[in-house]
């Protein structure tokens, strides 16, 4: 029988839960396998309402893989290709500017850029890819680049992280998403993702990143060879940086997706599981402002559901998204703003615009700009 608050462990976690004190590891543990789910959503809806009100924040996004041609071949992937493969793509110069003045016309205030590590290109080559999109657009902000490709740059051009990391900077990178992070734990790293950058470096990259200045995501993927106490090790792991460096904005847990993969054996998580990631997520992760539920990955009614299990962040207004829809996402590529809020609405939240930084976006027609940061915990 799934634990509820008749069983004692179950009540002496609510009442930490209420008195916002740390959960621990055993806790964790114990809510990821025995907890009803109800339950465990009760508890994260109480925090995600006590730091987030009613509001439910998107951003106007869109998406850019500059390519999927991978030295890497990580078993959970169906995005990546090879050299000559039929789908292995490049975007040119024109190719990155068009992308981004679509994203320009489509009121977007961010563009994510995430892709493959490819062998022929240069570190300028990506430089250069940063560079092009700031330039085009220098008001869209770039969040680009996992760990896994900050360590590739440093491997390619034998210099520290740190400097690849100024040398985007300079070029126009404003912050960086939550991917690569997979799970932690180095046993499941070999099985899943063996030689990609490992979690030692993962954490690196992001410290390095927070001294810098530059705020980032972390994210989780689940469903596929973990146990529970590796996903509660994973989130711990990013506790502990984010208590020291404070430069995490978000968490994205991210279910895996086996169609087109060397994993495809495996079933697809469900929609309990992927509530009880978000609830878990939000209930472990006590010093991260914002929990996102990733509409694309989750689907329309998962994410609504989401809003009430932890969740105050929806994402975007994604348009062209492939590593997922490579691996057999049936969401639309794409969502309108007007979708977005209704979708929003009828979960029963508040729908607010946010930018990259978790600022409000005010628009005036075309034009739009940006209010103060809306720090968690104001807005209540
Ligand atoms: O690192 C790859 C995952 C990540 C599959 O920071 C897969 O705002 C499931 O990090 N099934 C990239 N997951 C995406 C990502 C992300 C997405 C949305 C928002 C943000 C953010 C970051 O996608 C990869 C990997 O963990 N992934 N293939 C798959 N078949
Ligand atoms: Fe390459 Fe990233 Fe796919 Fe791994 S997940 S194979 S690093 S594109």
């Amino acid at each position: 029988m799934p634990l509820t608050l008749t069983d004692p462990r179950m009540q002496r976690i609510a009442d930490k839960v209420a008195a916002s004190e740390r959960l621990t590891f055993e806790d964790g543990l114990l809510l990821d396998e025995q907890a009803d789910l109800h339950t465990l959503g009760q508890l994260a809806n109480q925090v995600r309402e006590r730091r987030n009100g009613n509001y439910a924040w998107y951003n106007t996004n869109i998406h850019l893989n500059p390519t999927n041609v991978c030295v890497y071949r990580c078993r959970f992937c169906a995005f990546r290709a090879d050299l000559k493969d039929e789908k292995a793509y490049t975007f040119t110069d024109d190719m990155l500017r068009t992308r981004v003045l679509e994203g320009r016309a489509s009121g977007a205030t961010e563009i994510h850029v995430v892709g493959g590590l490819h062998h022929k290109k240069s570190f300028d080559w990506y430089l250069n890819v940063i560079r092009v999109i700031h330039q085009t657009c220098p008001e869209i902000h770039i969040k680009a680049w996992t760990p896994v490709e900050i360590n590739w740059f440093a491997f390619i051009t034998k210099k520290p992280i740190r400097w690849v990391l100024e040398q985007m900077v300079e070029a126009g990178l404003g912050s960086m998403p939550g991917g690569g992070a997979e799970i932690f734990d180095e046993e499941v790293r070999r099985q899943i993702c063996e030689h990609k950058a490992d979690s030692d470096v993962w954490f690196d990259v992001h410290r390095t990143a927070h001294e810098l200045g530059l705020r980032s995501n972390a994210t989780m993927l689940y469903g596929h060879v973990e146990k529970a106490s590796h996903r509660i090790d994973h989130l711990l792991r990013l506790r502990d940086l984010q208590d020291q460096t404070k430069g995490f904005q978000t968490f994205i847990p991210l279910a895996f997706h086996p169609d087109n993969t060397e994993l495809s054996g495996i079933v697809k998580p469900d929609i309990l599981m992927d509530l009880r990631m978000i609830a878990l997520a939000r209930l472990m992760l006590d010093n991260f402002d914002h929990i996102k539920a990733y509409w694309i990955m989750l689907g329309e009614q998962t994410a609504q559901l989401a809003l009430s299990y932890g969740a105050d962040d929806i994402d975007g207004t994604v348009v062209h998204e492939l590593i997922y829809h490579d691996a057999g996402a049936k969401t639309p590529e794409g969502m309108t703003v007007e979708q977005l809020h209704r979708l929003i609405r009828e979960a029963g939240r508040i729908p607010v615009e946010r930018d990259t930084l978790y600022r409000r976006v005010i628009r005036r027609g075309r034009e739009w700009s940006v209010g103060e940061p809306v720090h968690a915990q104001q807005n209540a």
